[in-house]
This record gives structure tokens, C-alpha cells and sequence, in this order.
């Protein structure tokens, strides 16, 4: 893979030069891995909020954070977010992949994550105001079902989740999906926002929302990945998904290449080979920079312009 030099044919993403930007073997305590960390801008730093895989195959979440989001980054001592079985048994298996929205209403940040219970993993949240102590809503969608983040405003006075339910069997195939709250308990409405491509697409049978959406002048984007597999296993790739404005259940570009893909020895190698799977990224001014877990190992650092990527995406539209 280390011949394989040249940049994606789109170029839209650079990635850092540091990276990987954290290891496990930064974290102020032992670690199997740190990957699929989700981030948000709070108090003018940039914080992640990484998963941890323990020793024995479970993960927490602990924040970190950083000045210019790239260098010096501060992590916390201990877990931040343990998983909590006694009081949420859905839990017993960890906590991964989180994902979080600033709810500007309510002038707080929930994060969406993946509780993994003795029936599958299952979509749980938790609210915070400073990312020091949360408050567990618990589990909002029955198992299997991941890959969830919420919409920051709400839509006809409802909440707008978008997540990744298990494929139906018969189906084998697992498409993004979108439900609507008016108490973020229950959710209703169930509707296919980006289906699976089929046969030998990049995104073929399995996608699943990575990025919370952030809205532009052309509608919510977000990343999702499609999951390719071949004989030498899978390999998670990253395309574009944008839904209209007013009405977020309405897709309405969706990349036909794949945006970014594992390249780097960091990324083709790991706890699973070829995976970048981003849970989170942050807008300044045109500048978006995407934090993502590589290889289920570590976490790296891309970014790319935004309004260059909303003018590469009319040319590379294709939404079926
Ligand atoms: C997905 C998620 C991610 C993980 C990826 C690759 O299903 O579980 O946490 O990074 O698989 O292993």
C-alpha cells in the first residue's frame, strides 16, 4: 500500500501531516485502541470525545482536548463516560461511536452513541454541558441499530434522527434511515434516507452515517460510509449525502465516487484493515476538518474546503 502515493482523483480532503494525531499510547492510562471519536468546539478548543477500547474488549468514552485541534492535546486522566451496566444494563457490552449535535434550543450537546446490549447494539443519549458529567436519556431505538446522530434544530416541532438500523434478513442489506420525535423517547415515522447501492458499488449492501449533518446554503451534508466486500475482507470507504433545508427526509445529492478511502499505512492497518470512519467534524469559516478513527487503532485528522466539496458533489450527483 505504500507505493500507492497518489492523492484521491477528487483531492478534496488533505490529510494532516501529524497524523495519527493520538494513539493509544498517548492516553494517560493503558488502552488497547483509541478511534471513532466524535468532536465539537467548546470554550474556543476543539474536543474530542474518543472511544477507548479497553483491555478486555469493551469501550468508554474520554475526552480530549486541544487548542488548534491538531497539537497538544489534553486527555482526560480517567474515563469520561464508563459504561454504566448496574444502572443501564444495555450498556453491559460498552459504549462506541458517538456523535454529537449542539441542541441550540436547549443550549446543550447530545450525543448519540452506540450502547452495545446483550440483543445487539442499540442507539442510547445522553446530554452534557460541559462534557464532564452527562445525563443518560437511555436507549432511544431497539437493537440492532447504530450510526445515529441528531439534527441541532428541530422540524415541524420534531426532533430528526438519522440512523442505520440492522439489515432485514431476507434483504441483507443495511440502509440509512431517518425517524422523527416530538420527546426524543419515541420515535416514529421510519423512512430510507440513502439506500445501499447493489452489485459491485464502493457503497454496496451496508451504509451508515458518520458526520452529524451541518447545514450549508445547499442543504444538511453529511458523510456516511458504504463498506465494500472483497476476498481480502472489507473496506470502509467515505461518500458525500446531502438533504434538502426544510425537509430533511428528502435526499438530494449523494456522491457517486467515494470522497475518501484508507490509504495510509496507518489506515490499512490496524485492529480491522481499511477503515476510516469519521464520527464527527467541525466548520470554520470554509474550512472542515474531519477527525476519524483508522483502522479501529487510532485517530487521524483530513480536511477539506466546503464550499469546494458542494460544487465537486453538483458534478458528481448521482442519487441512486
Ligand atoms: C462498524 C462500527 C465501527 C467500526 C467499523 C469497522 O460496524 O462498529 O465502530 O469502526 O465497523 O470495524
Amino acid at each position: 500500500m505504500l507505493n500507492r502515493v497518489e492523492d484521491e482523483s477528487n483531492n478534496l480532503f488533505k490529510r494532516c501531516k501529524d497524523n495519527p494525531i493520538i494513539t493509544a499510547e498517548d492516553l494517560p492510562y493503558k488502552a488497547n485502541t483509541v478511534f471513532n471519536a466524535a468532536v465539537t468546539i467548546i470554550g474556543g478548543e476543539t474536543l474530542l470525545l474518543m472511544r477507548v477500547e479497553d483491555r478486555r474488549g469493551i469501550s468508554h468514552l474520554t475526552a480530549a482536548r486541544s487548542k488548534d485541534g491538531i497539537t497538544d492535546w489534553r486527555i482526560d486522566k480517567k474515563p469520561t463516560l464508563l459504561p454504566d451496566p448496574e444502572n443501564h444494563p444495555e450498556e453491559i457490552w460498552g459504549i462506541e461511536d458517538p456523535r454529537i449535535t449542539y441542541l441550540e434550543e436547549q443550549k446543550l450537546w447530545a450525543v448519540a452513541y452506540t450502547a452495545f446490549s446483550e440483543e445487539g447494539p442499540l442507539v442510547a443519549l445522553a446530554t452534557t454541558t460541559d462534557f464532564k458529567d452527562f445525563k443518560r436519556l437511555g436507549p432511544i431505538l431497539p437493537p440492532d441499530d447504530k450510526d445515529a446522530a441528531l439534527f441541532p434544530v428541530r422540524f415541524n416541532d420534531r426532533w430528526v434522527i438519522i440512523h442505520r438500523p440492522a439489515p432485514i434478513p431476507t434483504e441483507n442489506e443495511a440502509h440509512i434511515m431517518i425517524s422523527c420525535s416530538s420527546d426524543m423517547k419515541s420515535w416514529s415515522d421510519r423512512k430510507v434516507l440513502v439506500p445501499a447501492r447493489r452489485g459491485a458499488w464502493w457503497d454496496a449492501r451496508k451504509v451508515g452515517l458518520n458526520t452529524p449533518p451541518i447545514k450549508t446554503d445547499e442543504g444538511w451534508l453529511f458523510i456516511y460510509h458504504g463498506v465494500k466486500h472483497t476476498a481480502g475482507g472489507a473496506i470502509y470507504r467515505l461518500g458525500l449525502a446531502l438533504v434538502d433545508l426544510e425537509d430533511p427526509t428528502k435526499l438530494i445529492g449523494r456522491s457517486d465516487e467515494w470522497v475518501f478511502r484508507p490509504r495510509e499505512l496507518y489506515a490499512m492497518i490496524g485492529d480491522v484493515d481499511k477503515v476510516v470512519f469519521p464520527c464527527g467534524w467541525t466548520l470554520a469559516g470554509d474550512e472542515l476538518r474531519m477527525y476519524y478513527g483508522a483502522a479501529d487503532s487510532c485517530i487521524a485528522l483530513a480536511t477539506a474546503s466546503l464550499s469546494e466539496m458542494l460544487a465537486w458533489l453538483k458534478e458528481h450527483n448521482q442519487l441512486d
